[in-house]
């Protein structure tokens, strides 16, 4: 596309993802409009330099802005729904994201990965094993790199990419070559985005839209690609032995990966744990091999990953009680997950911290997990929901608070998680915040107990 040719090019949104594009677009000579609905929005402060250089309006949008625009390069925390937004559609104008703007540009193979979670896992493993092989592989997107850092003149050439792929961001993509792609799972997540379920699953679909190789996910038929395009593969993973592609078996009473059935890696010689693990290591092999590695080179490029924080990380063990800050579970699918891990190892008491900002998710999912917790502690904004689905519970206001009851209660062997079901943003500035604290909370309650 000529971009170039363009009148009048408009960044909706200045943080992370608008910066990058109006850095981007300065970079090939054009001087973008800037907008945004904050009146002091975090580029302003991060990148005033950026700033200086375009036509900036922040604060309410106006339509005559929007309209005035040839094309419009949406940030993902802009809700689609805004009015002013569907005006500016239904006038013509093209609206399209980052990652769209990359695909018109990237000359290098591109996997994608989206799901409700493991996503970052996923993504940070897979690009793990590319460079053991000595590819240079970059990991961008939602993971926190904006797609377009990368296309900057002097940025470092990647042989390829590895991309994490919220639904926000693929709703506004359509012509991404992807030579594999997954969607991990589909769980309830972002409601306070989407009209229902099925609208954030189609957002998620996208990522197959023109994909060779769509990654799918046995245990949730929701993954499955809806049409099968002339030449497209489909490659399954799953909690459970198969004939065909990746699968889990017990050798000698240890769970293994499998391909084809044949076992190819024990857990116990994996640098992740738990099934959801498991998965995501078969994911990130599959997207390796689609990138060219033999499973031999794959499997073997995993060994050395080390987790990311603040999930299920422990950070601290003391008395024979292991304290593990799964932070980032911000929706019921993931703390489900950190339940089911987690429990078959817990030989005391498992203890529950959990609460936050809902999003709108219907947290009564987490009914029947929590059954298989013996305390739970709630806090924030939505924490009565959750503690209305146990008979007893503990509601705290502070992480302090949590910490202080958690260990009173903990014996010999128990452990206290801290996986929330819900975002953080009603009493921190990020799920890592959250995750800092409580470590912080830890190692302050047994400085002084
Ligand atoms: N906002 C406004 N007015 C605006 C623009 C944004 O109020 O005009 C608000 C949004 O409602 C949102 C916040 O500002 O609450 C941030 O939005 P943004 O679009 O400016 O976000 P960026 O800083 O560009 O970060 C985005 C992703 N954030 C979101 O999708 C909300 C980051 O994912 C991503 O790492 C980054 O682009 C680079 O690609 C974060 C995230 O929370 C980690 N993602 C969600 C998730 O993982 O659940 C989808
Ligand atoms: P995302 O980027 O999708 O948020 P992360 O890898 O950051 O994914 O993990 C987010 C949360 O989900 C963490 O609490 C983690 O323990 C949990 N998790 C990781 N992989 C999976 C999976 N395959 N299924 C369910 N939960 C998972």
């Amino acid at each position: 596309k000529q971009l170039r040719e363009l009148n009048t090019i408009t960044v909706l949104g200045f943080g992370l993802t608008g910066v990058s594009c109006a850095r981007y677009l300065l970079s090939l000579g054009i001087t973008p409009v800037v907008l945004d609905t904050r009146s002091e929005p975090p580029g302003l402060h991060d990148a005033p330099e950026i700033a200086a250089q375009c036509e900036t309006y922040f604060g309410p949008l106006q339509l005559e802005h929007l309209l005035q625009s040839d094309l419009l390069l949406v940030s993902p925390g802009l809700d689609r729904r805004e009015p002013l937004l569907e005006m500016a559609v239904d006038a013509g104008v093209e609206m399209i994201s980052d990652i769209e703007l990359f695909a018109w540009q990237v000359d290098v193979p591109v996997v994608g990965v989206t799901g409700s979670n493991g996503k970052s896992t996923v993504v940070e493993l897979t690009a793990h094993i590319l460079r053991s092989c000595g590819l240079n592989a970059i990991a961008a997107g939602n993971i926190g790199v904006p797609v377009l850092d990368s296309l900057l003149p002097g940025a470092e050439k990647a042989d390829c990419y590895v991309l994490e792929l919220s639904s926000f961001q693929l709703e506004l993509v359509n012509s991404l070559q992807l030579t594999a792609a997954t969607i991990l799972n589909i769980t309830s997540d972002h409601l306070d985005r989407y009209d229902d379920e099925r609208a954030y699953e189609r957002a998620k679909h996208r990522i197959y839209q023109n994909t060779k190789s769509c990654i799918w996910n046995r245990n949730d038929s929701k993954t499955k690609p809806l049409f099968r395009r002339k030449g497209m593969q489909l490659v399954s993973f799953g909690s459970a032995d198969a004939a065909k592609d990746y699968g889990i078996t017990k050798v000698n009473g240890e769970l293994a990966l499998t391909y084809n059935n044949k076992p190819l890696i024990k857990e116990s010689a994996l640098p992740v744990q738990g099934i959801h693990n498991l998965l995501n290591v078969q994911v990130a092999i599959a997207l390796a091999q689609a990138l060219g590695l033999t499973l031999a080179e794959a499997v073997k490029g995993v060994q050395g990953y080390r987790a990311l924080p603040h999930r299920c990380e422990l950070v601290g063990e003391y008395n024979d009680v292991r304290w593990i800050d799964d932070s980032k579970a911000t929706n019921p699918g993931a703390t489900i997950a950190a339940i089911s891990g987690i429990r078959p190892g817990v030989k005391g008491k498992l203890i529950l911290i959990a609460g936050g900002d809902g999003k709108g998710a219907d947290l009564a999912v987490l009914e029947e997990p929590l059954t298989q917790v013996d305390v739970l502690i709630t806090l924030g904004r939505d924490g009565d929901k959750i503690a209305q689905l146990k008979a007893k519970s503990r509601k705290v206001h502070s992480l302090n608070e949590a910490v202080a009851f958690a260990a009173k209660e903990a014996t010999k062997g128990s452990v206290v998680l801290l996986s929330p079901a819900c975002a953080s943003l009603d009493m921190f500035r990020n799920y890592a915040e959250r995750g800092q604290k409580f470590r912080e909370a830890v190692e302050a309650w047994h400085a002084l107990n």
